[in-house]
């Protein structure tokens, strides 16, 4: 396993450091102290090409300038927060209102758009990179200080393992995921709408127009919201469900996982032959399809569009402190925010 180092700007007056490991085999993960954002997957299609698998910029001022959360760690709260307002132990509490009158992804200024205490580990096997951000009381209105830890493992087999620890001075709210566009083309040569998933998942929440859970739970059977056999992500786009036209046509629903850390989510590019296969410990996920990645930006030189990625966001439910028949994201001091997503690239050969 080989780390290597390299400047990737400045912000603030502080320095930007991309980190590389690449393993025996040639496969590399690239990340940022700056935002935790994963810039580059280089993954081996069936032939043994590698070839970049997430969606990102070569320079600083591109993800300060146009990122809609590119390959970055989401917190304190990851999704949104109705009226940006919530209440704990009867204090009420104000978030920035960041979509509309919605809190979105930690706010103006969240996990995403830090920089992080970054340094390089080793163990048997595997080298890693390991981050660290306080996030002093009432940082981007939310009550507590929180000690956070992202590290990014890398093994020999092609597995890139998250793990997001935390803690806190006062009871507070924490979930926290990476929002990486996966595109298993490589390059993004082709949109990711012939991407197969597969997904151990019976229900979805229902979404409002503010893309807000309503509450409720909806049965996928029967409708283009059944991963369970696998299917185009495509269908959601074409599909006249309600719910696909209601997102900008397309996913951007939270799934309740049935089954936890067996490959419980598989995404696949037949024509690449790339595979990945993604194990959690969290409840849920978030799929989004990029319905509404537009700009006037490119993308490894290409102009972004919608579908041009995929993100499968690990997490609790969103808007979890206003539904208590959702797994609660409260933290309170004493207790430890443990959380896990193991991410194993293959191919289909
Ligand atoms: C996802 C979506 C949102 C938003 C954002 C960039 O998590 O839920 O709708 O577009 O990412």
């Amino acid at each position: 396993m080989k780390v290597t180092t390299a400047p990737f700007g400045e912000l603030d007056g502080q320095p930007v450091i991309a980190y590389t490991l690449k393993n025996r085999q040639g496969f590399e993960v690239t990340c940022l102290n700056y935002g935790c954002i994963i810039t580059r997957i280089m993954a081996p299609d069936a032939d043994g090409r590698f070839e970049n698998v997430v969606l990102g910029f070569e320079r600083i001022e591109d993800y300060i300038e146009h990122s809609p959360y590119f390959g970055a760690v989401i917190g304190r709260v990851a999704g949104r927060i109705k009226d940006g307002r919530f209440e704990l132990d009867g204090e009420a509490f104000h978030l920035p209102q960041n979509e509309g009158t919605t809190h979105l992804h930690g706010g103006n200024k969240g996990f995403s758009r830090r920089i992080w205490n970054s340094k390089i580990i080793k163990k048997e096997g595997a080298a890693g990179v390991e981050f660290r951000y306080t996030s002093p009381d009432g940082e981007e209105g939310y009550p507590g200080r929180v000690d956070m830890t992202v590290v990014y493992w890398l093994t020999e087999d092609n597995v890139l393992t998250i793990a997001y620890e935390g803690v806190t001075d006062r009871p507070t709210l924490l979930n926290v995921t990476n929002h990486s566009y996966f595109n298993l083309s490589g390059d993004a040569k082709r949109d990711v709408l012939r991407h197969v998933l597969t997904m151990k998942s019976d229900r979805f929440l229902e979404l409002d127009a503010s893309l807000l859970p309503t509450g409720r739970m909806l049965d996928v059977a029967g409708t283009p919201f059944d991963f369970r056999a696998g299917r185009y992500l495509e269908d959601g786009v074409k599909s006249t469900h309600e719910q696909n036209r209601l997102v900008g046509h397309g996913y951007d629903h939270p799934f309740v996982l049935s089954e936890n850390r067996n490959r419980e989510i598989v995404l696949t590019d037949e024509e690449s032959g790339r595979k990945l296969i993604v194990e959690t410990d969290e409840p849920g996920v978030v799929l989004y399809t990029s319905n509404q990645l537009k700009g006037d930006f490119k993308v490894w030189g290409k102009p972004v569009r919608p579908y041009l990625g995929v993100c499968l966001e690990t997490q609790h439910l969103p808007d979890a402190v206003h539904h208590p028949e959702f797994p609660s994201i409260v933290l309170t001091p004493g207790e430890i925010y443990r959380s896990t997503t193991r991410y194993a690239f293959c191919t289909l050969k």
